[in-house]
Parts: structure tokens; sequence; C-alpha cells
């Protein structure tokens, strides 16, 4: 019974699903922050096909909390979306890295896959230009610079804390868009789909202490 009450719930968020576009300043309302306590929460209901925003200068990052459904299947990319030399960075919820790309497929843009990702679920997905890099609290780089033409997960000294900061070496990009095109991603359900599912995890676990 609670089981049917939270399918029924999916079922009303999906038939009701928004355009699956988000963007930054249209459904973001403004530059999005670059860490996970200023991130835009990409809220919504069905997948998330494309985020479009905007650097406003060489040293604007962008983070957006979405949801990835896989993690098979999972990817992300300015390829063919961007005319600057993107970076693209994946952070799990407590802001450890998880994976990065600089330059992808031949071009000065960024791919990010599935490859590793441990589990579906929200993670912060980030966006900036070359040099724009993710610091910890102590000024170590949470991945090397190079090489540029590699998904790699955090091998920089700071790899074991989470992202503190941005800091780049330099302002060599400008103003410029992006288009990020996303696969095996959705949404971050609305508060109310929160709660209604906790209520349905909490009545669970209830029924199971009472067994
Ligand atoms: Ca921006
Ligand atoms: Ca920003
Ligand atoms: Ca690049």
């Amino acid at each position: 019974m609670k089981k049917f009450a939270i399918l029924a719930v999916a079922s009303a968020m999906a038939a009701t699903a928004p355009a699956q576009i988000w963007d930054e300043i249209l459904d973001g309302g403004g530059d999005a922050g670059e860490l996970p306590g200023s991130a835009q929460l990409v809220m919504g209901a069905g997948s998330l096909t494309t985020i479009t925003g905007g650097f406003f200068g060489a040293l604007d990052a962008d983070m957006y909390m979405i949801n990835i459904d896989g993690p098979a299947g999972f990817s992300a990319t300015t390829v063919g979306g961007s005319a600057a030399d993107t970076q693209m960075w994946l952070f799990d919820l407590a802001g450890m890295g998880v994976t990065f790309n600089d330059d992808s497929a031949a071009t000065l843009q960024s791919t990010i896959t599935d490859i590793f990702v441990p589990a579906p679920g929200m993670y912060f997905l980030a966006v900036s230009q070359f040099d724009m890099d993710a610091y910890s609290l102590a000024g170590l780089e949470l991945w090397m610079d190079g090489p540029f033409g590699t998904e790699r997960a955090p091998d920089g000294p700071g790899a074991g804390s989470p992202i503190d900061h941005w800091f780049s070496m330099g302002a060599f990009g400008g103003p410029d868009s992006y288009s990020i095109t996303l696969t095996g991603a959705s949404y971050v359900p609305e508060p109310g789909t929160f709660v209604a599912i906790g209520i349905g995890l909490a009545g669970l676990a209830l029924a199971r202490r009472r067994k």
C-alpha cells in the first residue's frame, strides 16, 4: 500500500514533466554558484537532456545539482555546445571529486561519462573554462591539469579532500556560452516529493521494526 503511494507520486510527477532543458538564467534565476552551498538545484521531474548557461568571464565556474539515473549510461558533454575551452567536473554530495575532463573528441570541449560514477543519485556537475580549477581548503588541486584529453578520477595532491574554492593561474577565456548535453540524468525531485518519499520510507522502516 505504501509502495503503491510512492509509485502514484512518481507517476503524477512524470505526467507533469516540464521542459527537459534547464537554463542557468531562465530557470535558475541568475549566475549559478560555484560550490555545493551555492549550486543551482536543477529541480523538476523527468529526464534532463540539456543545461544551457554562460560564463560571465574567464573566472566564472557554474555548479548544478543533478540526479544521475545510472550510473550506466550517464554522460555530459560540451562538445558541439560551446566555443570556450571548457572543463567539466563531477562532485559527490560531500564535494569530493568523482570525475573530470578538459578536452575530448579532438576538441577543447569536455566530456565526462559513467566510468567513475559509483552509484545513482544526486551529484554536483560543474563547468568552467581552462584554467579555472577545483582546489581543496589547503590550496591543493583536486585534479592535475593534464593529460588534457583524458577523463580522470581525482589525481591531484588535493584528491583526498572536498572542493573548497576555485583558482586559475590566469584569465584565459572570456564571456562565453555553453550548452551541456546529458544522457542518463534527470531533474532533482521537488521538495514535496522528498517529503512524500521520506514519509513512505519512514513508514516502511516503522513497519519493518514492528515485525
Ligand atoms: Ca555562469
Ligand atoms: Ca558562476
Ligand atoms: Ca577544455
